[in-house]
């Protein structure tokens, strides 16, 4: 199957993240897509091709038009304020505070357009976003011209991403601007299913109220972990989405035999709703060495995972988002990949 990626979605480098009270070293980091483009041309997956330049049109589809223009002129602004270095969000609009003012302060603005602290911002931040919603972008072009598998390489992740916030690592929702572009393109029921460790908590949000594209994710009880404001199970769509959102919260220390058959029943879920057209958002983070997590799988459960997947026998979009097991993350990855393609 073919790749898509490119040298500048490494140019996003946060060095530090708020966590446990410090300052520690991020975990999002650059090194993270060299080792799955490393792994991919040792096994000869495939070519790895350059995104194409799509340009401002299909994220306006996700994000909204006023997000958009406050992300690009962000740089500019730090700057004007005398800043330098990264921006952290620290002061949020939650319930009992205005939710539909925009203030004109730099850490209002801050606020109002993230929903947590994870996230800095660097003078090349925006830019390897964009060119990762790039990359998500022409590998979904491929299925549309009818290829029946393609892998985005996609780094800064996207699936915390809401339709007007960053944040957890993700300013651009790379798994919901390729399923809308899907759409346009002509995909009529699109099933985006979820294994990151995680909640993808903005594709759900992005997608709740709409039947014609289903969320399906598998990840740890919101309860005990990030991001603890979504993903819980009853959580099933509003109006024309009621029944085309359905979670699976797992406690932690959850082993391939419980992981699997939740795995097994959104299969299900995505057959019985008519997809024609899956993206899979594809976390290596529920991996048993994962420094953030607590899911225990092991690598050849990735592989599995790719063989399950491909039993639905749809046009698959990989799309990955987080894993930070560095060393294992190429083996991990490609291990789905390799999993599809073989069964
Ligand atoms: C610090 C807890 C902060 C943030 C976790 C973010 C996870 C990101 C991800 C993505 F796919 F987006 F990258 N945790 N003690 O893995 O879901
Ligand atoms: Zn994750």
């Amino acid at each position: 199957m073919k790749s898509v990626f490119s040298q500048r979605q490494l140019l996003h480098t946060p060095s530090k993240e708020l966590s446990d009270g410090e300052m520690r070293p991020a975990v999002e980091l650059p090194a993270r897509a060299e080792y799955v483009r490393d792994r991919i041309l040792e096994v000869g997956l495939g070519e790895i091709v350059e995104p194409s330049t799509f340009g401002r049109a299909p994220l306006e589809r996700v994000h909204t038009t006023d997000y958009l223009d406050f992300m690009d002129g962000f740089h500019a602004m730090h700057e004007a304020a005398g800043r330098s270095g990264e921006a952290f969000p620290f002061c949020w609009p939650t319930k009992g505070l205005r939710c539909d003012v925009t203030p004109r302060h730099i850490d209002g603005l801050l606020g109002r357009y993230s929903f947590d602290a994870g996230t800095p911002i660097g003078p090349m931040s925006w830019e390897a976003a964009k060119i990762s919603a790039d990359t998500a972008l022409t590998a979904a072009r491929m299925i549309a011209e009818g290829a029946p598998v393609a892998f985005a390489l996609c780094r800064p992740p996207g699936h915390h991403a809401m339709t007007d916030r960053f944040g957890g690592y993700c300013f651009l929702n790379n798994a919901a601007i390729a399923a809308q572009y899907l759409r346009d393109q002509g995909a009529e029921r699109v099933t985006i299913l979820d294994v990151d460790y995680h909640h993808g908590n903005g594709t759900q949000q992005i997608f709740y109220e709409r039947g014609d594209v289903q969320f399906l994710s598998l990840h740890a009880d919101p309860a005990e972990e990030y991001p603890y404001f979504l993903g819980y199970a009853d959580e099933i769509g509003e109006g024309e989405g009621e029944g085309a959102n359905y979670n699976w919260p797992m406690p932690l220390g959850t082993d391939w035999a419980g992981w699997g058959a939740s795995l097994d029943e959104a299969c299900k879920r995505a057959a019985s709703f008519g997809t024609d057209t899956l993206v899979v958002s594809l976390g290596l983070d529920p991996f048993e060495r994962d420094p953030i997590s607590k899911f225990k799988l092991k690598s050849d459960d990735f592989t599995r995972i790719g063989a399950r997947i491909r039993k639905l026998g749809l046009p698959t979009l990989f799309v990955m988002e987080g894993g930070y097991a560095i060393d294992a993350l190429g083996v991990n990855c490609v291990n789905v990949l390799t999993g599809f393609e073989g069964a």
